[in-house]
């Protein structure tokens, strides 16, 4: 297992190499490009710069995340075929550089949505939260509004603004194809792409929707171990793998978050980990809390045991963690609370190591 920090390059994050370099166990990034739009090759020299820049520090970079993936591409349209050859080369790019894992996603129109960046919790701590209600109210408008403000100008993974005049057009496309048309393409990415993963060595995890249920009318993909199945048996290599976000999955109190770890572990297809904990307050409301099974819904040890029976070999982050000590950060993405989430999650791993001899 390695642990990995989430890091955006190139003066888009308020932490800084040095600092993570200081947190026990954490031996790289997972990162990207920050400029690139979707679709688009990387440079080679992009890359490079950005691999040094990591290097110098004293870390490393195996994980990217994400690549994302071309609108086209999720709708099917003909001029996917050029995108993905771009995607194709960015990967060899990447493996050149010793990238291991991407990371990506194959949600139509938008990343993850939250109702409340910052729900101030009891301790004096913000949390971002997800009330199902108020989602259920929002038009997209108001949406892109309330992230705007919520973010202060710091952008959200998927959320940046030169996507939101798109995002009306896309949702409606969405809205008229059928689920099945949705897993032809994905179908049609993967087997494009997996060929190459295998060629150049890398390993593919698609991060699970967030919230896993539909909303806007979206369709959801991968929000179940059911969904799950299906997306791994799209293409039988065994880089399309899974990112294991427990966050995510375990939002709907329905998903076995541990059996998801020991079934899709033992099959070879997780090469990534997103380790954190929420707490419900309400069956579809909930809000993010610190890492420690004790302060959310999640059992982490029992995560970790199920990772560690069933041979994962990958890496594993902390995930969103709350604002904690004043901090000034990207919602999710300071340092604080991830670092406490990082040195908890190590010694969850060696207690569980050591105890099983
Ligand atoms: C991340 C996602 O912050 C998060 O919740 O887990 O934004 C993730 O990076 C993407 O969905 C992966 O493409
Ligand atoms: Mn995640």
């Amino acid at each position: 297992m390695k642990m990995v920090f989430r890091w955006w390059p190139q003066g888009d994050d308020t932490v800084t190499l040095q600092q993570i370099r200081q947190i026990p166990g954490v031996s790289g990034v997972a990162t990207m490009l920050p400029h690139i739009p979707a679709g688009q090759v990387w440079p080679k020299e992009d890359i490079t710069a950005l691999r040094d820049e990591i290097h110098a520090a004293g870390l490393e970079m195996e994980v990217i995340e994400s690549v994302n993936i071309h609108e086209d591409i999720k709708k099917g349209l003909s001029t996917r075929d050029e995108y993905i050859s771009n995607y194709i080369t960015t990967m060899k790019y990447l493996s050149e550089a010793g990238v291991k894992c991407i990371c990506y996603n194959f949600m139509p129109v938008m990343d993850w949505f939250r109702s409340t960046l910052e729900l101030p919790l009891s301790d004096g701590s913000f949390a971002m939260a997800y009330n199902h209600d108020y989602a259920q109210s929002l038009d997209l408008e108001k949406i892109i509004h309330s992230m705007m403000d919520g973010s202060r100008d710091m952008t959200l993974p998927g959320w940046e603004p030169e996507r939101f005049p798109q995002m009306a057009k896309d949702i409606e496309f969405y809205n008229s194809i059928s689920a099945d048309e949705y897993f032809k393409n994905i179908a049609y990415f993967l087997d494009a792409v997996m060929p190459y993963a295998e060629e150049y060595d890398i390993d593919f995890g698609v991060h699970p929707d967030d919230p896993p249920w539909p909303l806007f009318g979206l369709k959801k993909v991968v929000c179940s171990a059911e969904s799950i199945r299906k997306y791994l048996s799209l293409n039988n290599s065994k880089r399309n793998g899974l990112t294991l976000c427990t966050g995510s999955l375990g939002a709907n109190p329905e998903n076995d978050v541990p059996a998801m770890a020991r079934e899709f572990a033992s099959m070879g297809r997780i090469p990534f980990v997103h380790l954190r904990n929420i707490k419900h307050t309400t069956e579809k409301d909930f809000h993010e809390s610190a890492h420690l099974s004790s302060e959310g819904d999640l059992d982490m040890f029992a995560i970790i045991s199920e990772l560690q029976k069933n041979g994962f070999d990958g890496y594993i982050r902390p995930d969103h963690g709350r604002k904690i000590w004043d901090e000034t950060c990207r919602p999710g993405y300071g340092l604080y609370d991830r670092a406490l989430g990082a040195s908890y999650l190590e010694g969850l791993w060696e207690a569980v190591k050591k105890s099983r001899g």
